[in-house]
């Protein structure tokens, strides 16, 4: 902040200059449409600098808000200095504290009113700062300003969430993955409020509260916190076959990414581009991950809750802090109008996704993350998505899911940000100028100028005036032009009647670990539902329709006899053009380099000093990191002498957190850990995730000791040099896949 007293310093020059410009600024367009944003440079939410097209029009905007208290004294709201923040007023010292005490009143008062309502669904979330920009081929394909020009980048914040539990829940529960996007165009803000699953439980918006219902804690004790194991929710989806693919996705690892930055995204629904001579094409939208997808293992997910439970939020503010940015291509799918109807299923339901084979995913741009916010709760907690909001050469479809979610987030986040006026607040702020004839309500911070707040008027020049629609992205928004003529009827389309067949598509493309990992999750989720018919109907009504082994085999974990056929009608079980897709199985994008791994380094007392510095250099020169971790935090004294701090302690940074570990030679450090509980555990653990282990010199022995069998992923060298290969090839694959079967066998 340049001014000396922050508090002073925003609202006065916006209300300087609002005086001469806000409700005009568009008083300069020429009749041939001039771009009407090439205004000067005035702070204050309705009129921003042009944006210049380098990702940063959003930071500095937000840059008008931002208060540093360094150097500035401790006040009031109300601009006094105080002398005393640590007594209240009292009567005598001893005596009560008296009414009179407006110092306290204020503090306490704005202290007791600090929360606001959490999100109904997606509570907890995690957010950065980037931008996005096209590549030359997006342009074609719709009008938006944001796909026009590839070198220019547009501004972002994204945040990620889970859906089921509360704010304070954990990282790395079994549940779908929000993914929203807001991209600050110069044309007005539009939000891609997307998940990290293609698909959706339900088709009909009319059904939401009852799934979110059914989905959340239950109501009379309100447990479980951010799990779906449990009878509301096994209830709900084995009543309701629509939500079969959906659960299906979240009974796989797809449900605890390993990291935001291994994580597709989508926007789930079938919308519509528009491009400048208004042809309108059906799209699918597809964030790509450019590290590659995977994922955690269940049993590493759910003691990560108690070890790390904001692993995934960590590791993303730790990245960007650190210089290693989150990177995403944007991709399209895009049906011509003319092959609306040319699927086995309908495009307009949410439940479907359009196979890659059948509909390549064409990339038309990448989206970097690479700022942290300043302020959780000012930018993260307030930002507000919503699907609405869309610019021109975007447009819906007639998704019925879609089109509930129209309606349900602007209303939510009345309640939770308080009134009509949340557009205000600094992060919901498109960076364009906005002005219109909306007035007051609670917290109104724009102080309009002017007689007239309504439209036509002649007394204020007739501003803020309409813009007709244009070819390019600048024009007044006109939705598409879409012929219908239908009876009204509250109904669900004959097309929408196909339940089964792409969790079928689904299942026949998962890599058979990933359908052990599958087994297992329906396993345990049921053996939490307490209702023995709840259990019985998933497992004889519902799973046989998706694959009878599946059924057989989950059965066979619960006592429950299968069917040998598939026992919904045909209809419901459908048909797919295509039997498995590679693009379905998260192996089908495994990470192409190691960069931001995180291999634990496991030493004490006596460790060969070679052993650390090498495996350290070795990972740094591909942008992974080694981590020195000790039993305690007491500096370590290597074999030759050095002294070295360890990075973290055994129990402080667990082997779940890390990808990797190497075990570093010297006698004494081995047989240290070899003694230590803490030391066994954690090289068991390591191998029961599957995690790449590495064993130098003496190293092995503390293998021998943990009884960690020496196979493939289990690397023994006697020279640190030999290791730097084998890890790297170890950790491109994610995990020792090959140990799966046998993981369950180590007690850890
Ligand atoms: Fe939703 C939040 C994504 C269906 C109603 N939703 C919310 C968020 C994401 C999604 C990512 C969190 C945004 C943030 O970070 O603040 N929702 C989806 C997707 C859906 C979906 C991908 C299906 C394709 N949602 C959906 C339906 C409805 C809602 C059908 C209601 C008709 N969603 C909400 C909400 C939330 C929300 C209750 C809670 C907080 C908020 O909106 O701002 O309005």
């Amino acid at each position: 902040m340049a001014s000396n007293e922050h508090d002073s310093a925003p609202s006065s020059q916006s209300n300087a200059d609002s005086a001469k410009c806000p409700y005009h600024e568009g008083q300069n367009r020429s009749a041939e449409g001039e771009n009407p944003y090439t205004h000067p440079n005035r702070n204050g939410p309705h009129d921003t600098k042009p944006n210049a097209g380098d990702g940063h029009a959003k930071d500095e905007a937000l840059e008008t808000y931002r208060a540093d208290a360094e150097g500035h004294d401790l006040r009031t709201n109300q601009g006094l200095r105080i002398a005393d923040n640590h007594n209240s007023l009292k009567a005598g010292e001893r005596g009560p504290t008296l009414m009179e005490d407006f110092i306290f009143r204020e503090k306490m008062n704005h202290f007791d009113n600090e929360r606001i309502p959490e999100r109904i669904v997606h509570a907890r979330g995690a957010a950065a700062h980037g931008y996005f920009q096209a590549y030359d081929n997006a342009a074609r394909y719709s009008k938006a300003g944001v796909f026009s020009d590839p070198s220019k980048k547009t501004p972002v914040f994204v945040r990620f969430s889970t859906v089921q539990g509360s704010r304070g829940s954990n990282d790395t529960v079994r549940d779908v993955r929000g993914f929203a996007t807001k991209f600050y165009t110069d044309d007005g803000n539009w939000d891609l409020v997307g998940n990290d699953i293609p698909v959706f439980f339900i088709q009909d918006a009319m059904k939401f509260p009852d799934f979110v219902h059914a989905v959340k804690p239950e109501p009379h004790n309100e447990i479980p916190q951010g799990q779906s194991a449990h009878d509301t929710f096994w209830d709900f989806v084995s009543l309701m076959p629509e939500t079969t693919h959906t659960v299906l996705w979240t009974m796989s690892d797809r449900a605890f990414p390993r990291h935001y930055r291994n994580m597709e995204g989508f926007g789930v629904h079938t919308f519509r581009l528009i491009d400048r001579e208004g042809v309108s094409r059906f799209v699918k939208f597809h964030w790509k991950p450019v590290a590659g997808t995977c994922s955690l293992i269940w049993d590493e997910a759910q003691k990560l809750w108690g070890r790390d439970p904001d692993f995934n939020r960590r590791m993303m503010w730790d990245d960007i802090k650190s210089g290693a940015p989150l990177e995403w291509e944007l991709g399209i799918q895009v049906v011509e109008e003319k092959d609306e109807h040319s699927f086995d299923f309908d495009i307009l339901d949410p439940t479907k996704l359009i196979p890659e084979s059948l509909v390549p995913v064409m990339p038309i741009g990448k989206m970097v993350l690479d700022r942290n916010p300043d302020n959780y709760f000012a930018e993260t907690e307030q930002v507000a998505f919503n699907p609405a909001n869309i610019v021109p050469g975007i447009d819906f479809s007639n998704d019925p899911l879609l089109q509930g979610r129209l309606f349900s987030y602007l209303d939510t986040q009345m309640l939770r940000l308080g009134g009509p006026n949340f557009h205000e607040i600094p992060i919901n702020q498109p960076v364009c100028p906005f002005h219109n004839n909306q007035r007051d309500a609670q917290h109104r911070q724009t102080i309009n100028t002017g007689q007239a707040s309504y439209e036509p008027n002649s007394i204020d020049g007739g501003w803020p005036a309409e813009t007709p629609p244009s070819q390019d992205a600048h024009g007044g928004f006109e939705p598409y032009h879409e012929r219908i003529e239908a009876h009204k009827v509250r109904a669900r389309s004959a097309s929408f009647g196909d339940h089964y067949s792409q969790a079928t598509l689904f299942w026949n493309s998962q890599t058979d670990v990933e359908k052990e990992h599958i087994i297992a999750a329906y396993t345990f989720e049921l053996s939490k539902v307490e209702r023995p018919w709840i259990r019985e109907r998933v497992i004889t009504e519902i799973l046989p329709n998706i694959d009878l082994e599946l059924a057989r085999r989950v059965g066979e974990n619960h006592g429950i006899e299968t069917p040998t056929s598939k026992p919904a009608p045909d209809g419901e079980l459908g048909t797919s053009q295509v039997d498995s897709d590679p693009a379905l199985s998260l192996m089908a994008r495994l990470p192409d380099s190691i960069a931001t791994r995180k291999v634990a380094i496991l030493a004490a007392d006596g460790v060969a000093m070679e052993d650390v510095r090498s495996i350290k250099e070795q990972l740094a020169a591909e942008g992974a990191e080694g981590l020195l971790i000790a039993p305690s935090m007491a500096p370590i004294k290597a074999g030759d002498g050095t002294m070295l701090s360890p990075d973290a302690m055994l129990n402080g940074l667990p082997s779940v957190t890390v990808d990797a570990v190497v075990v570093a030679g010297g006698v004494g450090s081995v047989e240290a850990l070899s003694g230590s509980g803490l030391g066994l555990y954690y090289v068991q653990e390591a191998y029961k995730h599957l995690k790449p282990i590495v064993a130098i010199c003496e190293g092995k022995e503390l293998l021998a000791a943990a009884r960690v069998p020496v196979e493939e992923g289990v690397i023994l060298v006697d020279d640190v040099l030999a290791a730097s290969l084998p890890l790297r090839d170890a950790l491109m694959a994610h995990r020792v896949w090959s140990r799966d079967a046998r993981a369950n066998q180590m007690p850890a």
